[in-house]
């Protein structure tokens, strides 16, 4: 029983906004980097929703000097009237009030997993300030502030400082601009990440398309470089880098120009990306019956490389579910029967499988529905079963008039052609296969003289260390504790599987030792109850090398091992770029901005080592600053790390993205939490007593 019962009057009735500012991960998912995207975010939506509707075609994100982002929407402008029932101005309910406005209401959205569409007000509640232009004919402009009320104790959060005020000012421009300053207080970081908004705002311009979509970045760009003082010492100095020039976005062809962008350089099998888009009819189990948007385009390339890009609502589901499950039992239905009725498959042949028509494809599907339900590990996957049969009825609905035309002949002999030459391959490689799973499940013969495995075995607390180079694959043998660590020294750089079939994979030396060494299997066969690791640690240098190698290794744990990312198994250590020390002061320091932080620290007559690789380093230092739990900076891989470095960025952004900054501030202190920390170090005082 209750110590105490309970009355009407202990209830905390939480009103409006003050609800988000003491819960913002129930409404935003963290309060991480991902969280201060996520209010961009809610913003953005908002001006894509009238564009998505045809009322807007230009949407400008600026990211301004004083750290406050904005965005401007040519629309129709938000509602300026007041609202006779509440006697409030449509901006002010938008801004003030849960949910409202929002297209996809529905009572217990925000902690259905869907995160997005919860509405400005969510944003207006975790800024310090926001204020808000509406262009209709003249200027409205409001404004509000969040500030605590130290008499009352609480925080007064998203307050209006005055109502809407209708300026008089005339303008030819429509539509809506929002700015808002991210709250210090409630974000552990509020730098903006220009290649995550960059990516996302380019994401957004393809599955909306037509509209034109800027991004303006304003703000101090600095670096650090290494120079030399007057008597040719060298020094670190900080040095203004140009300006970024403006981005803008637009995609006349939508999702076929992405489809035709990701084939570019696979060699696409036929020219023009298949599209097609329907509204069907769905019946989401305990809601009303609605409408589902279906839309999609899909290319195959010559290779054997499948690539899937599905988005519900505008968010990408990288777990995939009903509507993936639904496209292709479309596009292997429709395949089948083309393939039979045009002599592909013979009356002895069984039908393709969907592994065969989907080799070689490149995808984009995407669906917009009401009562979206995600799951998954990152809620990323669409758990509504209800979508599948719809989306399978479009895929048919879609193809088979194409089909029956005789000038769309090459484009699906093609396409039959292909998925015969997949069948055929499976079948005869059926054996060949088993070899490659035998040697990926055998018991180390692979790893002999490569790996030093722990003598540990229990999984829980081992850990793995694939290390770049046999030097610092040396030197982490040294340091490491004997016990709970392995190490795998990599020879040169692995095999990069994102163009490779999984045969080829198997067939490649480093990738072999990988597999064995963690001892699961891979591909299809891998089966994670079987993982000597719990920790995979990735430690490769900071430099375009490390981060091309690291990519590698990502992308083969994405496309090959999902689920040990999906299990958080897989990290990345992050050697510190800087020590700076005075006497027995030392500090570490993982990039520039925080290498001006340490410097401030050690004080005056300070010294700087810069380290080139983690093979520069001795035992002890590579121990501290990269192995011991106590003062190790790991970063677990997310799924959409591992995404991301499965080249999608490259192929996207068309540059390379240093995604260390944005690591190391969703580095979260997971290896801090148990007692490991402890036997790690008893550990390691009895090796030391042992050497
Ligand atoms: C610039 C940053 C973010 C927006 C509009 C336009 C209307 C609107 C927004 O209405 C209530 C809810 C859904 C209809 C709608 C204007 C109808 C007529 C609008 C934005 C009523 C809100 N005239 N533009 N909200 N809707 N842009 N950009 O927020 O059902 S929000």
């Amino acid at each position: 029983m209750a110590e105490k019962s309970y009355n009407a009057d202990d209830l905390k009735i939480l009103e409006g906004l003050e609800a988000v500012r003491l819960r913002p991960g129930m409404y935003i998912g963290s309060t991480g980097i991902k969280g201060l995207h996520h209010i961009l975010w809610e913003i953005v939506d908002n001006s894509i929703d009238e564009a998505a509707n045809g009322y807007a075609d230009n949407i400008t994100v600026k990211l301004w000097r004083d750290g406050s982002a904005s965005v401007e929407d040519n629309g129709r402008g938000m509602p300026t009237d007041v609202n006779s029932k509440v006697k409030m101005s449509g901006v002010e309910i938008i801004f003030t009030k849960l949910h409202a406005g929002g297209k996809f209401d529905s009572a217990n959205y925000a902690f259905s997993g869907g995160l997005h569409g919860v509405g400005a007000s969510v944003t207006n509640a975790l800024s310090e300030w926001l204020s808000v232009e509406v262009y209709r004919d003249t200027v409205f402009k409001m404004r509000f502030k969040s500030s605590y009320d130290s008499e009352r104790k609480k925080w007064l959060c998203g307050v209006p400082v005055a109502p809407l005020e209708n300026t008089g000012e005339r303008t030819d421009k429509k539509g809506t601009f929002v700015r808002f300053m991210p709250d210090k207080e409630v974000f552990e970081t509020v730098e903006w990440n220009y290649d995550t908004v960059a990516k996302r705002l380019k994401e957004l311009a393809y599955l909306n398309k037509g509209v034109n979509i800027t991004l303006i970045d304003e703000r101090e760009l600095y670096a650090f470089e290494e120079g030399e003082d007057d008597d040719g010492n060298p020094v670190t100095v900080k040095v203004e880098k140009p300006a970024r020039l403006p981005v803008t976005f637009k995609y006349e062809g939508g999702i076929t120009d992405f489809v035709t962008h990701m084939c570019e350089d696979n060699s696409p099998l036929y020219s023009n990306p298949v599209y097609y888009s329907a509204t069907k009819e769905v019946q989401i189990k305990g809601a009303p019956a609605g409408n589902i948007k279906v839309e999609f385009s899909f290319c195959h390339t010559k290779d054997d490389n499948e690539s899937m890009f599905s988005f519900v609502n505008n968010i990408s589901t990288v777990e995939g579910g009903y509507h993936e499950t639904g496209f292709y039992n479309g596009l292997l239905k429709v395949i089948n029967e083309y393939a039979r009725s045009n002599g592909f498959l013979k009356a002895k042949d069984p039908a393709f499988i969907a592994d065969d028509i989907r080799e070689g494809l490149t995808a984009v599907l995407t669906v917009k529905m009401n009562n979206v339900q995600f799951e998954g590990q990152t809620k990323t996957k669409l758990g509504n079963p209800e979508v599948k049969t719809p989306v399978e009825q479009a895929v048919l609905e879609g193809l088979q008039p194409l089909m029956a035309d005789k000038a769309n002949k090459p484009l699906f002999d093609k396409i039959a052609q292909k998925a015969k030459f997949a069948a055929d391959d499976r079948i005869k490689h059926r054996a060949e296969r088993d070899v490659a799973k035998a040697a990926s499940d055998n018991d180390g013969l692979n790893l002999v003289g490569k790996l030093a495995a722990c003598s540990g075995k229990n999984p829980d607390l081992n850990e793995l260390f694939i290390v770049e180079g046999d030097s610092a694959g040396g030197t982490a043998k040294q340091a490491r504790v004997r016990q709970y660590q392995s190490i795998l020294p990599l020879r040169g750089k692995p095999l990069n599987v994102q163009k490779k079939t999984a045969l080829q994979a198997i067939q490649n030396e480093e990738i072999k030792t990988l597999i064995s060494a963690i001892g699961a299997g891979f591909n299809r066969s891998f089966d994670i109850e079987k993982i000597k690791y719990k920790k995979v640690i990735i430690l490769s240098d900071a430099d375009q090398d490390g981060m091309h190698i690291r990519c590698i290794l990502l992308t083969f744990f994405f496309k090959y091992m999902r689920e040990l990312v999906n299990a958080g198994c897989v990290y990345i250590g992050m050697p510190p770029l800087y020590k700076v020390y005075k006497k027995d002061k030392v500090e570490y320091a993982y990039d520039d901005v925080e290498l001006n932080e340490k410097i401030k620290k050690v004080g005056k007559g300070y010294q700087l080592q810069r380290y080139k690789g983690l093979g520069e380093m001795s035992a002890d230092q590579l121990w501290e600053t990269t192995m011991d739990p106590m003062t190790r900076n790991l970063i677990q891989v997310t799924i959409e790390n591992a995404a991301e470095a499965a080249d999608v960025i490259d192929m996207l952004m068309g540059d390379k993205v240093e995604g260390r900054k944005e690591f190391l501030n969703q580095n979260a202190n997971f290896n801090k939490v148990d007692g490991f920390i402890e036997k790690v170090h008893i550990e390691r005082r009895k090796n030391a007593e042992v050497d």
